[in-house]
């Protein structure tokens, strides 16, 4: 559905008409944007929240500097989507996050006015340092980069990487600090408390503003006021303040904090910080759901509500004539749960996901055994590794996309020294209207390559439950092992999970369907999609067999040896990058041991997958039971016709 931008909006093609606007004009651009935002996400779905809370943020930037020659770089990129409607989207914006449509992230292949693309958190700075650092050297003096990242984001150690080098050699960067006390869930950590001092603490703020005051008329009359300015700020730092400034420690001029919804204030303050050469950092404050009263009071629930009804707020539920099976992150967060009131050693462990991962669950009931460590997958792991030192069961959860963040701690940390910290990897597979930054491919090539790991995806909820339980038993330590578990967003495929909990012998296999001529092997759930063909193709007189081998590390070699013994064609599906995953693990095994049977390896190609539905994406990459069955059928119509011609 095509919404009506307001009478402002719908002029602006790009920022330049919005250059051309008179000052006072902002504030009912913001207005319309913020409308447009509405009623766009309310029918499609997609980030909510954020866009709303950077509205007079997304307008004053480009407002005042001169984009897409200044570079503007979103951090995360998922409050992006003023930007994307101010620069040139607008009337593709209904396609937002739809399958051929545009991304829901700042993209570069998409605009130009989209600096970097982002996804994953607490890259802007290093990106616009990196874009300053080369400006300089290409004696581009007048142009601008802009890091605009959120207070969730800068808990990050990436971002501390980027302002420790930042502050360390000539450029001219302004970070803004968007502060809203929010990541998806309530912003966590030491930072969160230094920032809410700042914001609060009235003295710091009057002599801030006083030097401000000062710096924005003296900066305009040249160099040598400006080194007055610089030393007058530094001595009323050292007299008056008595207070270290973070960033002003790491050698970032910081200002600021500043109302981020007075749009008019904004653009004054950012024209200013325009003529200040250097490294600096603007604070703002603003509020996440700004304008839509219920975004703003559950600022959880909206960072991404899916569709709602924009009048009411009613938030859309799918609705089904028979009971649905449970969601994987549900039975993760209550199986996580229900182990640790019998286990006293277990603890939990969350960079930034407690609701979408369910860990929310255990931090409710025992907030002293499980932990939301801020955006930081890094220090996730390697904590987790220092809890299992120590002898304590650790569920690491982290989004598997987001695992790419902690390889080198999985390697060197946990699998190095044999520690059996058990991650769950949440988002495995395609991870849909998020698209590329998102999908969890790489998981099973990654994991299987690195001793002392034990690499299991489950087909369905029951699995989850009882490779939890599994792992959860002091037995599990005894292997010296660490154990990825990998299972994708959303329902599982049981409308119930049973009460009761099975041991799981590690690296067993199961054969699913009896079956001649072709065996289809699979991993995890997408084990459902190849169960649907094998039954279309036992309709039409094929009996192919079916195994779910839960296992990619270690392989089930006894059933495999009946495997490649049995059947002379091998059809291995997963929902994760073909190269180096499950199939090719199959196929290493079959050339290790001198089998022939003729194997077809079924997964995401080596290419990019762009956003769409989940089902729509199997689709593309050929792993949905339809395109499963073409493939069976395929291959027994080369046998029919091989038979044929070999009479
Ligand atoms: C490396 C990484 N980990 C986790 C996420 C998931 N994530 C997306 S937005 C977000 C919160 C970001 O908070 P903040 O930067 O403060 O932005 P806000 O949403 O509050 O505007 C998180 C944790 C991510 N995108 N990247």
């Amino acid at each position: 559905m095509q919404f009506q931008a307001g009478p402002l909006l719908s002029k602006i093609q790009s920022p330049k008409d919005l250059r051309g606007l008179q000052a006072s004009q902002l504030p009912q651009v913001c207005d319309e944007l913020r409308q447009f935002i509405i009623d766009n996400v309310s029918v499609n779905g997609g980030h909510f929240g954020a866009s709303l809370g950077v509205t007079e943020l997304t307008v004053a930037l480009h407002y005042v500097f001169n984009t897409p020659e200044d570079q503007l770089i979103w951090d995360v990129g998922h409050q992006a989507y003023g930007h994307k409607i101010l620069t040139g989207r607008r009337e593709n914006f209904h396609t937002n996050r739809i399958i051929g449509g545009i991304s829901g992230f700042p993209k570069r292949s998409e605009s130009e006015y989209d600096a970097f693309g982002v996804g994953h958190s607490s890259t802007s700075i290093s990106a616009a340092l990196g874009m300053a650092v080369a400006s300089r050297y290409k004696k581009e003096f007048q142009k601008q980069h802009i890091a605009v990242i959120g207070d969730g984001s800068m808990t990050a150690g990436m971002a501390f990487e980027a302002m420790n080098h930042a502050g360390d050699i000539p450029n001219n960067m302004i970070i803004i600090l968007n502060d809203n006390c929010m990541a998806i869930d309530p912003n966590v950590g030491a930072l969160k408390e230094y920032l809410t001092d700042i914001t609060t603490s009235h003295t710091y703020n009057k002599v801030k503003d006083e030097i401000w005051n000062l710096l924005g008329k003296m900066s305009k009359f040249g160099k040598s006021a400006q080194e007055i300015v610089s030393k007058i700020e530094n001595g009323l730092k050292a007299t008056l303040l008595n207070q270290s400034n973070l960033f002003e420690s790491l050698n970032l001029r910081y200002f600021g904090p500043i109302d981020g919804h007075d749009v008019e204030y904004l653009t004054t303050v950012l024209r200013d910080l325009k003529d200040i050469q250097g490294p600096k950092i603007l604070h703002v404050i603003t509020t996440k759901g700004k304008g839509y009263s219920l975004a703003e009071k559950d600022q959880t629930l909206w960072h991404a509500p899916g569709k709602f009804d924009k009048i009411t707020g009613e938030i859309q539920k799918k609705t089904f004539d028979n009971p649905q099976p449970p969601k994987y992150q549900e039975v993760f967060g209550h199986t996580l749960l229900e182990l640790a009131e019998k286990n006293p050693k277990i603890i939990g462990i969350t960079p930034a996901m407690p609701s979408g991962s369910s860990m929310n669950i255990m931090m409710r009931a025992m907030p002293d055994r499980a932990f939301d460590v801020g955006i930081a997958e890094q220090h996730a792991v390697t904590f987790s590794a220092g809890l299992a030192t120590q002898g304590l069961t650790v569920f690491c959860n982290i989004y598997s996309s987001f695992m790419q963040r902690g390889y080198d701690q999985v390697v060197h940390d946990v699998c190095l020294q044999n520690l059996p910290v058990i991650f769950c990897l949440d988002r495995a597979g395609l991870a849909g209207a998020d698209g590329p930054t998102h999908h969890g491919s790489y998981d099973l090539a990654y994991m299987r390559c690195i001793p002392n790991m034990i690499v299991m995806a489950p087909k369905n909820e029951q699995e989850l439950r009882n490779i939890m339980y599994t792992v959860s038993l002091d037995s599990f330590k005894e292997l010296n092992q660490a154990i990825t578990i990998r299972y994708p967003r959303g329902e599982g495929v049981m409308p119930a999970w049973r009460t009761d909990f099975e041991l799981m012998e590690i690296g067993k296999g199961k054969e699913v369907i009896k079956g001649k001529q072709i065996a289809v092997l699979t991993i995890g759930h997408i084990g459902n999609q190849a169960e649907i063909a094998c039954q279309k193709a036992r309709e039409k007189g094929l009996e192919s067999a079916l195994f779910d081998m839960r296992f990619v590390k270690p392989l089930d070699e006894k059933l495999l040896h009946h495997i490649f013994q049995t059947f002379d064609s091998v059809i291995t599906v997963e929902d994760a990058a073909i190269q180096g995953g499950f199939g090719s693990a199959v196929a290493e095994f079959m050339v290790d041991h001198h089998y022939t049977s003729k194997i077809i390896r079924l997964g995401i190609p080596d290419e990019i997958i762009e956003h769409g539905e989940q089902i729509e994406l199997y689709r593309a990459c050929g792993i949905d039971s339809e395109s499963i069955l073409k493939k069976i059928m395929s291959l027994s119509d080369t046998k029919i016709s091989k038979m044929l011609t070999s009479h």
